[in-house]
């Protein structure tokens, strides 16, 4: 018997990992796999569950001669291999995945009977996957892009699919545009870049053709599509749906995800430099949360309003370039999702879920939003390409966790083994089988529908700037400057200058002053003609609930502390800073020029977490710089030393030093100011600066449009 924990390998082409008498066979059970005998270590074997005695060599004519045709478990091996990718999303094709639940804390009943949003106290397990929109699946975590948010509730009624983004817009009023917008954004198709970047002649050359975009590019180039974290990010289902009651009388909803974590964003600066210092840097921390049992959380919350309110908004409810300000319908926080549970297996359930938005229960129905109406076709035909079968429901992550039975049969991959000989309904011959349920079964709301048919716009849709300039005068100037500053450093990546003029054009619809800014930014000295709007722009009243800032949490849960240190630093400051940012709910990652251990000033060790090259200063939310004098000196000439401590000022990071931190501020040349603290004496300052950013050093450091 081999006793050996080792894994069975063999390079010798021996058999000594096949054990017959004790082989462990693993079986398919509609999916899920089975080890169902006993060993040490599970048999290898071919699909056909055939133990295999040599996974190392391939069958050879002779030692030196050809490969055999005859080699079956090769073909089976590579011919798996060369299938195991599916296409990808052709859009939101990098994701992040996780399982959670949805408590219900505060009823709807008044609204809809969706049990789902009914139950106060249920919890209703679900399958959450945040996304970006326009790289592919290997691209990395952090362009400017907008996030999808879709949440999959298996809920006693069947799938509740919520698909929406972290900004509650869209660039488009009608689904007949998305594959212009996509084809506009993507790559550009006779060069193959750039990679998830909207920066790009094609995107703004649409953008500045389609003025019902500007509104979400407001969203796009403010910090909103820069997060810190997926976990302090918002999500939004953009659209108007209906809740319906148990009289089938709807209400219009919104929905919203808040996360507990409050608000956070990286400055574009940083965002470009993250992508090359750690690609996955929001898949990584959304993993080493949820393993490390901090759970991210978001309150899910709702606006609800009816056809007579809505009548009296000054903006089209059902147009999903527009928002309802939550000084005008505030929002009702209704229950929270918790995500702790990370997947298994990547493949089969981050890459395979299949968001529909027309998955949806009893008591939840749609509005006649155009782009959510497209969006009820697209979906399904897209899991039928992308999955290949229209048995994708099938695959664990899609099926629903209640009973479902119905009488469609067979088609590619059909992992069900129905019986009898009914397959339709109504019938007499099988009263057992399913049968439809007039009273608790899905219905559409009755709406009573009138006016021409035609491909008409309707007139409420034309005011494409009043809400673009609300978003705009509502940021707080930090914000305003890193919008202008974005929109300067995309237009200025353009070809085509009548295109940049076409976009300052549409800004001046939006403010004037921002206009301005993006011109002088550019280069340009006369400012463009302004086109012709087809109605006239609004003041509309200010939302201070569309700040980011405004919704940052003074909090340091969910961050994390960096602390450079050396040979001879001192143990009692580490141990000090250490305890004082986790007593806030933060994580610490020590740093020093080598991996390994550190001697420190009393000759205890240390084990280091990250080697300074590789682990720069923008992967911390604060950085504390603890060295010996010996140890500064040499730092200086280090040039991964001076862009740590350079990159954690130039991103507005509070900063502690002892000595040693001061003499390598010095020689990075950074002039101290009040977001740096003397860790010996001002601890606590630091931890209060670490929650925020120092936004007053910004314009000291950085000329921003
Ligand atoms: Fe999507 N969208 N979309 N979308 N979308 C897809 O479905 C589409 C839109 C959103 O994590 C695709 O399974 C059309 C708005 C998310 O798996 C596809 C239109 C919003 C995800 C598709 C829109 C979204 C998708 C690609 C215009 C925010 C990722 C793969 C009518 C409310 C879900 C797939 C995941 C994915 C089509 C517009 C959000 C092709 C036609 C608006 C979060 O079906």
């Amino acid at each position: 018997m081999n006793k050996s924990k080792k894994p069975v390998t063999s390079d010798k082409g021996n058999n000594e990992g096949f054990h017959p008498k004790e082989a462990t066979v693993t079986v398919g059970n509609g999916g899920e796999w089975h080890q169902i005998a006993t060993g040490d270590q599970p048999v290898l074997t071919t699909n056909q569950g055939l133990p295999i005695s040599d996974n190392q060599n391939s069958l050879r004519a002779n030692p030196k001669g050809p490969t055999l045709l005859e080699d079956f478990i090769l073909r089976e091996k590579i011919t798996h291999f060369d299938h195991e990718r599916i296409p990808e999303r052709i859009v939101h094709a990098r994701g992040t995945g996780a399982h959670g639940f949805f408590e219900l804390t505060h009823s709807l009943e008044k609204y809809t009977t969706a049990k789902v949003l009914t139950e106060e106290g249920l919890q209703t397990p679900l399958f959450t996957r945040i996304s970006t929109v326009a790289g592919g699946s290997g691209s990395s975590d952090t362009p400017r892009d907008v996030r999808g948010f879709a949440v999959k509730f298996y809920t006693k009624e069947g799938n509740w699919d919520l698909v929406g983004n972290n900004i509650p817009v869209f660039f488009i009023q009608d689904a007949i545009k998305f594959p212009d917008l996509i084809h506009a954004v993507k790559m550009e198709p006779d060069r193959g870049f750039p990679q998830a970047a909207s920066a790009h002649d094609t995107f703004w050359d649409f953008i500045s053709l389609t003025p019902e975009s500007m509104h979400m590019v407001m969203w796009v180039m403010s910090d909103r599509t820069l997060p810190r974290s997926l976990r302090m990010i918002e999500g939004f289902g953009i659209h108007s749906f209906r809740l319906v009651n148990a009289a089938g009388e709807s209400t219009f909803v919104k929905f919203h995800w808040r996360p507990k974590l409050g608000l956070q964003s990286t400055l574009w600066d940083e965002a470009v430099k993250i992508a090359g210092a750690d690609p996955d840097f929001h898949r990584r921390d959304m993993f080493e949360a949820i393993t490390t049992g901090c759970f991210p959380e978001w309150d899910l919350a709702v606006q609800l309003f009816s056809q007579e309110e809505a009548d009296t908004f000054p903006f089209d409810h059902l147009d999903a370039t527009k928002l309802i300000p939550e000084e005008l319908v505030p929002l009702q926080v209704i229950g929270r999702m918790v995500l702790n549970r990370w997947p298994d297996n990547f493949f089969a359930e981050t890459e395979q879920v299949a968001f529909c938005p027309s998955h949806v229960v009893p008591g939840i129905d749609f509005s006649n939003d155009p782009l959510l109406q497209g969006r009820l076709f697209s979906y399904l035909d897209t899991q039928l390409s992308r999955l290949g079968s229209p048995n994708f429901h099938q695959i664990p992550v899609n099926a629903p966790q209640c009973p479902f039975a119905n009488h469609q049969r067979d088609g590619h991959m059909q992992m069900a083994q129905p019986t009898g000989r009914v397959a339709y309904e109504p019938n007499s011959l099988a009263i057992d089988s399913p049968h439809e349920q007039p009273v608790t079964g899905f219905y559409s709301t009755l709406i009573a529908e009138s006016g021409a048919k035609g491909r008409i716009r309707a007139e409420s849709f034309a005011d494409h700037y009043s809400q673009a300039r609300q978003f705009y005068c509502s940021q707080s100037s930090y914000e305003q400057a890193h919008l202008a500053s974005a929109l300067v450093f995309e237009l200025s990546k353009l070809e085509h200058p009548h295109i940049r003029a076409a976009m300052v054009g549409h800004l001046r619809h939006i403010e004037e002053k921002l206009a301005q800014r993006v011109a002088f930014g550019l280069g340009m000295d006369d400012l463009p003609q302004v086109p012709t709007a087809a109605v006239a722009v609004q003041d509309l009243a200010l939302s201070p609930a569309l700040q980011l800032i405004g919704k940052m949490k003074d909090t340091l849960e969910g961050r994390m502390i960096g602390i450079l240190l050396s040979d001879g630093s001192d143990a009692a400051s580490i141990d000090e800073v250490k305890k004082a940012v986790l007593a806030e709910g933060a994580k610490v990652k020590l740093i020093a020029a080598k991996i390994g251990d550190v001697k420190l000033a009393d000759g205890s060790m240390i084990k280091i977490d990250g080697q300074l090259a590789g682990t720069p200063s923008v992967l911390f939310d604060a950085v504390v710089i603890l060295l010996s004098d010996e140890a500064a000196e040499s730092l200086g000439n280090e040039a991964a030393a001076i862009d740590f401590v350079r990159d954690a000022f130039g991103h507005l990071k509070a900063i502690g030093i002892d000595n040693g931190g001061e003499l390598l501020l010095k020689t990075a040349g950074i002039t101290q100011d009040d977001g740096v603290f003397a860790v010996s004496n001002s601890l606590e300052h630091f931890i209060a600066a670490s929650k925020t950013r120092q936004w007053e050093r910004e314009a000291k450091i950085r000329t921003l449009a």
